[in-house]
């Protein structure tokens, strides 16, 4: 802890990867861990391009019921501890997997969405992509004013990222002298793979996570427990 806090204190460029442990302690669930997700759910069947072409009211009902879920959360002190570490370093780019919006409510501003947002939606007819809120539907599956159907605007398996925020990830990556990986599995890629571009491009990296990952060998320093804790201490 003391040695990382050492390296923040000198850093001038700060990125940041975050993945589904960093919104835990606010009570969204993960999806690999115990209870996650894809124990409960296989992704075939909701988060693939395919599954929604199959029956895509099947998945607009999971992802109501997630919005719902994430409709009565808030960031936790791990989400407002990084928003406020954005204020002190030079040049600092928080990348995250995560879809709930949570990094964004705790006040982070350079936020890089890699697999897009829960709460938009995106029409397969026209393109036309905006914020929806809504956490119920006159009708499921929805439908865009053009009569084409909407769909989450999420990055499900088998899709590209976004071009421009992906480039933009690789640049803050390649570009940052110290690299923090946090509440992520790391199996996901091409999101994982920005770890070993940080690290080979001169970057210390820092993993914080409640588990070993299959980074966790491979970096600088590992610090575990839940990033709702150790974020908070670390900045303190
Ligand atoms: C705590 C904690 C606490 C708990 N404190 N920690 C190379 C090899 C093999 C396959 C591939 C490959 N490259 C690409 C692929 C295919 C695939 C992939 O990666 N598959 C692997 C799983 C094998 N990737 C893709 O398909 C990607 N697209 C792509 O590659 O496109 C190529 C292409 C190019 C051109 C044309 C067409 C295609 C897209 C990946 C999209 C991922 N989508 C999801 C769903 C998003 C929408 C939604 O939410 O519904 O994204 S899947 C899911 O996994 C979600 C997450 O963002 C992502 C990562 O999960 P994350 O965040 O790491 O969560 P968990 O649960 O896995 O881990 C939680 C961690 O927190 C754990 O470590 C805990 O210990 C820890 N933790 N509590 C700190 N309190
Ligand atoms: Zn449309």
């Amino acid at each position: 802890m003391h040695a990382v806090r050492q390296w923040l204190d000198q850093a001038r460029s700060v990125a940041v990867l975050t993945g589904a442990g960093v919104s835990a302690e606010s009570g969204v669930p993960t999806f690999r861990d115990a209870n996650g997700l894809w124990k409960q759910y296989r992704v075939q069947d909701l988060a693939t391009p395919s599954a929604f072409a199959r029956d895509p009211k099947l998945v607009w009902d999971w992802y109501n019921w997630r919005r719902s879920v994430l409709a009565e959360v808030k960031p936790n002190p791990g989400h407002y501890a990084l928003a406020d570490l954005e204020k002190r370093i030079p040049k600092f780019t928080l990348i995250t997997q995560n879809v709930d919006g949570l990094h964004e409510l705790a006040g982070s501003r350079n936020v890089l969405r890699l697999h897009g947002s829960i709460w938009e939606v995106r029409c397969l007819a026209c393109g036309h992509q905006a914020v929806d809120l809504r956490i119920s539907f006159p009708e499921i599956p929805p439908k865009c004013h053009c009569g084409g159907l909407l769909r989450p605007a999420v990055v499900w398996f088998g899709e590209p990222l976004p071009s421009d925020i992906w480039k933009a990830a690789e640049t803050a990556a390649r570009s940052s002298d110290l690299f923090l990986v946090i509440g992520t599995s790391a199996v996901v890629y091409p999101a994982a793979g920005l770890v070993q571009l940080a690290k080979s491009s001169g970057a210390r990296v820092v993993e914080i996570n409640v588990a070993q990952t299959p980074l966790t060998g491979d970096i600088d320093q590992f610090l575990q427990g839940p990033s709702g804790e150790l974020l908070p201490q670390l900045i303190a």
